[in-house]
């Protein structure tokens, strides 16, 4: 007999991080996983994937993840019948409100929100039932910034420009590990052969980072820079071009040379000498940088993390902005694209509206975002008694906010909480319920967010591999059961909950492409993804500011630079600090991903990873040595890590990977427990945040060590 006969292929999208790579999954007639490899047919992907795809099946496997509710007692946990569960938390919440008000009850959204078709599509019905102006997400922990600024200058949080990586000539890349991370606000499948294109057409990238990364290691050069220093240098560079009159193209943009002036004058006092000290950055380089981004047939800068989570992370993207159109690679080939998505997210927005600072938080008063309000404040609104019950999804702040002991603590004080998550980890263990989901390969997936912010314009559907089983409920069915509970009275019946795939056949079939054929129905039938061509210029089309221009003098930003200027002059004065002498900065690694799948043995095997990386030079002046445990000390708390010493990242700068810490009381996460590590966020400081947008500053967080642990 044929062996093969009962092997069925699987085609899909990963969703674990912002690649969307191609898989193909073999499976046997027991259902058991074979292999995952990389799709080869998928136009966007070709082939490509990473080691996590394969956390899928183990993920999948997990026996610790939950599949039915479970209920926090006091001699432990109790797995309760889906019916119970949704009454007692549409129940809970609707008494909280009544009494409390409506903000009495907050919640937060974690990272993968963003990569679930069916959160997506139902989580709004759901907040706009629960009518709470407490809402916070991992969004003011990572990109806000690049939300705030194309929100300013295009006049939609969304209309985020993307760097056209595939035919760019010259990339300089500020704060960003792609052979990390894989890409963010950058969705590019298998980066690395894609950045290696660059040089084989000749042409060049160059990465800036306080770190020699993954990605330094292979790009034409590696520029070390100060953390939290990079403000001064998008500054030098947009003052230098601007200084280079007979390269400016900006008039193709409707840009007058009266804006141009004013800009100018805004700026003019940042040259490469004056930043030269502070950024750690030589003149003469920064002068060479300016002449390639000019001279290059096409030039992109791409700035992420490193440069968003600083304290001028939206003045930083407003720059870089500003940097790509006047060099003249804004919406044009090669420069910093607008994407055209399958399910244009942006079909219905409206011109001149305003998303910023509509209220603000309870106790700092922090701006509002796009209904959310940042979640550096979070903490501090529930210990002020503002917040009684907190629902989480798809989260984990207690290992992934600034001072997150402060979260841990507010959190045993909340009346009520609630979780939808597959573990019980370091925050859903304060929940009272867990409410946990299908995941990975249980789900049908269509990248709604990620299309969006893709260096080429594809779509692809991806049905469930594993039908789920009767006990279980996919994350639109536990939003829609408890949103109907919320808005039906008492004794009515509740409405069943409606499958939200239809919204996503009309936004397909009346979307851009629908005009051309695409459907719903044409993506099922075509596993492996439809090509949609590269990316066009379509800015103007899709400007949404009150004029349909762009705006480059935003008047939020050109206010922040008084801030900037104030910082620059402290710099220059400051004298070497005695008392918080190191700068703390993060890291990814290839093999994990944010907090949660450090729960997958094959991923975590190996070397351990939650190591306190420092320069030859610093340890020695302390007299560290390689792998001692030290501790190291912030404002907000202190963690004993091993030390790893090593000359790839700068002097006085020291590197913790964000996402562990699981050696917590409660956590039944068994692989990561045993790999636990420290949470570098017991060291990052709620208080230090953008103050223009309220994204928290994680980067170049002042610590100190402490000597030796033996
Ligand atoms: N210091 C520092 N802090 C950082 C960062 C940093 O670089 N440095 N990075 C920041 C960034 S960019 C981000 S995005 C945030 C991430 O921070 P969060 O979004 O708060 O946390 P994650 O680690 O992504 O946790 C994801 C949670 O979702 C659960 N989960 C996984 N799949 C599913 C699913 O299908 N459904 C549901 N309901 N739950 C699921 C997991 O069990 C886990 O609890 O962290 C931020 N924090
Ligand atoms: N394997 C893996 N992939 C991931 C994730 C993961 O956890 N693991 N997380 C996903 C998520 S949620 C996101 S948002 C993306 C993030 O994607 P990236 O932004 O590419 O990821 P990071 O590794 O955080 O890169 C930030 C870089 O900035 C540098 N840096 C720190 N401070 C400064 C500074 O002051 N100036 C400059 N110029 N650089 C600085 C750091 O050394 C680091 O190399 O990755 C996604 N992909
Ligand atoms: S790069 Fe991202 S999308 Fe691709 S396989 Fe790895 S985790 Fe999945
Ligand atoms: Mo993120």
């Amino acid at each position: 007999m044929n062996s093969s006969i009962n092997i069925r292929t699987h085609y899909r999208a990963c969703n674990l991080c912002e690649a969307i790579c191609g898989l193909e999954i073999k499976v046997n007639e027991n259902n058991e996983i074979l292999t995952i490899n990389g799709d080869k047919n998928d136009p966007f992907s070709r082939g490509h994937i990473c080691p996590k795809a394969v956390g899928l099946k183990d993920i999948y496997l997990d026996e610790n993840r939950l599949k039915q509710p479970v209920r926090r007692t006091e001699t432990g946990w109790e797995t309760i019948s889906w019916n119970e569960a949704f009454d007692e938390v549409a129940s809970k919440l609707k008494s909280i409100q009544n009494q409390h008000g409506k903000n009495a009850v907050g919640v937060y959204q974690g990272n993968p929100s963003v990569h679930n078709s069916g959160t997506l599509l139902t989580a709004p019905a759901f907040l706009r039932a629960l009518g709470t102006k407490n809402r916070f997400s991992a969004t003011s922990a990572d990109q806000l910034p690049h939300h705030f600024v194309a929100w300013q200058m295009f006049g939609h949080p969304l209309l985020l420009p993307i760097p056209d990586i595939d035919r760019t000539d010259f990339m300089l890349i500020i704060g960003a590990n792609p052979l990390a991370s894989n890409g963010s606000l950058m969705t590019v499948p298998d980066v690395a052969h894609r950045l290696k294109a660059i040089q084989k057409r000749g042409g060049k990238f160059v990465v800036i980072d306080p770190r020699k990364t993954e990605t330094a290691k292979i790009a034409d050069q590696h520029l070390f820079i100060k953390p939290a220093t990079d403000v001064y240098l998008l500054l030098a560079i947009l003052n230098e071009v601007l200084n280079t009159k007979e390269f400016l193209h900006y008039d193709q943009l409707n840009i007058t040379p009266e804006e141009v002036l004013l800009l100018k004058s805004a700026i003019e006092s940042y040259t490469p000498q004056a930043v030269s000290s502070i950024t750690g950055m030589a003149s003469e380089t920064i002068e060479i940088l300016v002449n390639e981004l000019l001279t290059a047939k096409s030039s992109v800068v791409y700035g992420r993390m490193g440069v968003s989570v600083q304290a001028f992370g939206g003045v930083c993207q407003w720059l870089i902005n500003c940097i790509n159109i006047f060099t003249g690679n804004m919406d044009s080939e090669g420069g910093a694209m607008f994407p055209q998505p399958a399910f244009d997210l942006l079909g219905r927005a409206k011109k001149g509206e305003n998303y910023f600072n509509r209220y603000q938080s309870a106790v700092r008063k922090l701006p509002e975002f796009d209904g959310e309000l940042p979640v550096s404040a979070m903490a501090e609104d529930i210990l002020a008694g503002g917040i009684k019950n907190l629902i989480t999804v798809c989260g984990n702040p207690v290992l992934s906010t600034s001072n997150g002991t402060q979260l841990d603590t507010a959190l045993e004080g909340l009346d009520y909480m609630v979780s939808v998550d597959i573990y019980i980890n370091e925050t859903t263990r304060h929940a009272n319920i867990i409410l946990p989901p299908t995941t990975g390969l249980e789900v049908a997936h269509y990248d709604i967010a990620f299309h969006n912010l893709a260096v080429r314009n594809t779509a692809k559907y991806t049905q469930p591999l594993f039908e789920k089983d009767n006990n279980q409920r996919h994350d639109w069915e536990i939003f829609e059961e408890i949103k109907n509970r919320l808005i039906t009275g008492e004794g009515s019946d509740i409405p069943a909950p409606k499958n939200p795939e239809e919204k996503l056949a009309m936004a397909i079939q009346y979307g851009p492409y629908g005009k051309d054929g695409l459907t719903l129905q044409k993506l099922k039938d075509n596993p492996h993804g439809e090509d949609l061509g590269a990316l066009r210029p379509c800015l103007k089309e899709k400007l949404l500011t009150d004029n349909q221009e762009i705006n480059i003098n935003s008047e939020l930003i050109m206010q922040d630079l008084e801030r900037v200027k104030i910082n620059f002059e402290k710099l220059l004065k400051a004298t070497k600090s005695t008392d918080f002498d190191l700068q703390l900065i993060g890291r990814r690694h290839l093999r994990s991903n944010n907090s949660w799948m450090h729960n997958s043995e094959r991923l975590m095997k190996g070397q351990n990873r939650c190591t306190l990386m420092i320069h030859p030079e610093t340890a020695a002046n302390r007299g560290i040595v390689n792998l001692e445990k030290v501790q190291i000390e912030s404002r907000v708390g202190r963690v004993e890590i091993v030390v790893e010493i090593t000359d790839e990242i700068m002097p006085n700068v020291v590197s913790i990977p964000h996402g562990f810490g699981h050696a917590r009381r409660g956590v039944q996460l068994d692989v990561a427990t045993a790999h636990a590590g420290v949470s570098l966020n017991d060291l990052t400081d709620e208080l230090l945040i953008d103050e223009l947008t309220g994204n928290a500053a994680f980067t170049g967080v002042p610590v100190r060590i402490l000597r030796g642990i033996k």
